[in-house]
C-alpha cells in the first residue's frame, strides 16, 4: 500500500465531517494558506459544479476535496491545471485496474458515465495569480441508491465498477502524489506534455462528433486534438477549425 509521498501537496490537510463546499471554504482561507493545502470533506451540503450547477456529495462515499495552489504563471494558462488534475485521477484509476476516459476539460468517465468532475477557480489581479482552487470530486463508494434518478444514466462510481469498497485514503494519496509530479513539471519547467498526452490518449472526445455549447451558441463539429496549450481543437461542420479554451462539450448521441 502506498500513502502520501509528496513535498507540499497535501502536507497540510483540513478535514471536515460536513461542509457546504470545499471549494467555497478554500476560497475563504486561501490567502492565509501555503501552496498545497488540501481541504477534504466527508459530505458537502452544497457541492458545486461549473456554472452554478450542483455536485452531489453523499456522506462518506466520495473524495470531495480542494487543493490550494499559488502558481507564479500567466493567469491565461490556468486551464491547464484542470488537465493536470484529470491526468492525475486517470493515473490513480489505472493503478486500481480501471481504464477511464477523460472528457475535456474536466470530466473523468468510466463506461461513458461520470465518475469524477473538476472545478478549477482562480483569483487574479492584473497578471498575477493570487490563488487557484482546484476542486476534485470523485465518486468512490457510491452505490446505485446514492445516485439521484436524473443522473442514473450519467453518473457512476468506482465501487459500482469494481464491485467492492475502495480505500478512499489510499486513493486520495495516489491522486495527490500523481498530481504533484505533473504540477512541479508545470510550475518549474512549464512542461505539461505528459499530462496532455494522457488526456489525448484517453480522450472521450477526440475523433467524435460533438456539440460545442458556448452561451447561447451551439455548434456541431468533430474533436480533432488537444493542443500543447491544453485547448480542444475542433473542426466545425462549416469547415473552420478552432482551438477552444474552455467550454461545454456534449458528445452527439449521448
Ligand atoms: C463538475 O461540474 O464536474 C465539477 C465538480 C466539482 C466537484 C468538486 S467536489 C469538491 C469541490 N467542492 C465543490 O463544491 N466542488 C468541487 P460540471 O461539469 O458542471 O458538472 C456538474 C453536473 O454533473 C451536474 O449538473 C450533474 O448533471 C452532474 N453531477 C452532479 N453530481 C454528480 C456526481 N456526484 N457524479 C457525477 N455527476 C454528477
Amino acid at each position: 500500500k502506498k500513502y502520501l509521498d509528496t513535498d507540499f501537496i497535501g502536507r497540510n490537510i483540513y478535514y471536515f465531517d460536513s461542509i457546504n463546499s470545499t471549494n467555497k471554504k478554500a476560497k475563504e482561507i486561501a490567502f492565509g494558506e501555503k501552496e498545497g493545502t488540501v481541504l477534504v470533506a466527508e459530505e458537502q451540503a452544497n457541492g458545486k459544479g461549473r456554472l452554478g450547477r450542483q455536485w452531489i456529495s453523499p456522506k462518506g462515499k466520495g473524495i470531495w476535496m480542494s487543493i490550494v495552489l499559488k502558481p507564479k504563471v500567466d493567469p491565461m494558462t490556468v486551464a491547464k491545471i484542470t488537465l493536470l488534475g484529470a491526468a492525475a485521477v486517470h493515473k490513480a484509476l489505472i493503478n486500481m485496474g480501471i481504464k477511464s476516459e477523460i472528457k475535456w476539460p474536466n470530466d473523468i468517465l468510466i463506461d461513458g458515465k461520470k465518475v469524477c468532475g473538476i472545478l478549477t477557480e482562480m483569483s487574479a489581479e492584473l497578471n498575477m495569480i493570487n490563488y487557484v482552487i482546484m476542486g476534485i470530486g470523485i465518486n468512490v463508494n457510491l452505490d446505485e441508491d446514492d445516485i439521484p434518478e436524473d443522473l442514473k444514466d450519467k453518473a457512476t462510481s468506482i465501487k459500482i465498477k469494481k464491485g467492492e469498497i475502495i480505500d478512499r485514503k489510499q486513493l486520495l494519496a495516489t491522486v495527490l502524489n500523481e498530481f504533484e509530479k505533473f504540477y512541479i513539471d508545470f510550475i518549474n519547467n512549464n512542461i505539461v506534455s505528459k499530462a496532455i498526452n494522457i488526456c489525448k490518449e484517453n480522450s472521450a472526445l477526440i475523433g467524435k462528433e460533438i456539440k460545442v455549447i458556448r452561451g447561447e451558441e451551439i455548434r456541431l463539429g468533430r474533436a480533432l486534438d488537444i493542443n500543447e496549450e491544453g485547448e480542444l481543437v475542433v473542426e466545425f461542420k462549416e469547415g473552420d477549425i478552432e482551438n477552444i479554451y474552455s467550454g461545454e462539450i456534449s458528445i452527439r448521441g449521448m
